[in-house]
């Protein structure tokens, strides 16, 4: 593992040459935008809980106003804030690449839209997505208003979620993949064929601990395509890299794009 602090000449050699590379991000690439990453401790109302904790489908059956609105507020903080140079050096990689006929693939953990906001097409979302909401009983797909943005240190009141109005017997959730939920096949799949015919992964402000999404940069290693991670912090993933970026991704993705533009 070659451990960097600035975009050296071999990995600017790396990085130009791939065709087709494979990003996988994580909540870190929104870090710089202002959403929270999750195992940071959290601000306001929602110091004395811990994400993990909130995130699981036993805290929504126990607690369904205080997950609901949390979720509630997460969505408004998400909407309310804009996509970093991070967001942005991938929308344009993979407008460059695409118009000289290679290709670039995001896969992310994230809920948010900020790739997609950026100007990037996203191919997977691998745990949902926080905006889209479906009913705990029918998994009926429900359209709800935005919620506004009501400062990220006075979260609204906890109210409970709206009951389902197609079967009138479950509850709306946001259409997200919990603790112990599968991931949408289709997006787990997708990004593992994107990995397996990439010839340069990257890997993004993940801190590689939730699985199974912590396992796909793993298939990279089957073919010996190079592993690039860019994160300020070592991770359980960084030890696999043949490159670790250490740094900020609203940093380092930019001055990435420049050296191989
Ligand atoms: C920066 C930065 C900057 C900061 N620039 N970087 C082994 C195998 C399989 C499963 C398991 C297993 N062991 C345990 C499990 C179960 C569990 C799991 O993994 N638990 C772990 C805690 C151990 N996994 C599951 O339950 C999954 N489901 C499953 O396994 O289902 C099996 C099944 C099959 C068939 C039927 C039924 C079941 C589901 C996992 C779902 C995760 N969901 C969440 C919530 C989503 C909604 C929401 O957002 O609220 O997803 S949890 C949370 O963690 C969220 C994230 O997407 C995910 C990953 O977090 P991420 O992105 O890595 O963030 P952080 O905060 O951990 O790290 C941030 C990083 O950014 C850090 O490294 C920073 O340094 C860095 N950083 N500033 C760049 N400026």
């Amino acid at each position: 593992m070659k451990l960097l602090d600035h975009v050296d000449d071999e990995l600017a050699a790396l990085a130009r040459d791939a065709r087709h590379v494979a990003v996988l991000s994580g909540a870190g690439i929104s870090a710089e935008s202002g959403v929270p990453t999750f195992r940071e401790v959290q601000t306001g109302l929602w110091e004395q809980f811990s994400a993990e904790d909130l995130a699981t489908p036993d805290a929504f059956d126990d607690d369904p106003a205080l997950v609901w609105t949390w979720y509630r507020w997460r969505q408004s903080l998400v909407q309310a804030v804009e996509p970093n140079p991070g967001h942005l050096a991938l929308a344009r990689w993979q407008k460059q690449l695409t118009e000289t006929g290679g290709g670039l693939s995001i896969s992310t953990q994230n809920v948010d839209d900020l790739h997609e906001r950026a100007g990037a097409e996203v191919l997977a979302h691998l745990h949902g997505n926080i905006a889209a909401h479906r009913c705990t009983d029918c998994g009926a797909s429900v359209q709800l208003p935005a919620p506004g943005y009501d400062g990220f240190e006075a979260p609204p009141e906890a109210e409970g979620p709206p009951a389902c109005e197609r079967c009138a017997t479950g509850l709306i959730r946001p259409d997200i993949v919990w603790f112990g939920e599968a991931l949408p096949m289709d997006a787990f799949e997708a990004t593992m064929a994107a990995i397996r015919a990439a010839d340069l992964v990257v890997v993004v402000g993940t801190s590689g601990i939730v699985q199974p999404a912590a396992g796909l940069p793993l298939l990279a290693l089957e073919r010996g395509t190079p592993l690039v991670e860019v994160n300020p912090q070592e991770t359980e993933l960084s030890e696999t890299m043949d490159f670790v970026l250490r740094g900020p991704s609203g940093q380092m993705l930019p001055t990435l794009l420049e050296t191989i533009s």
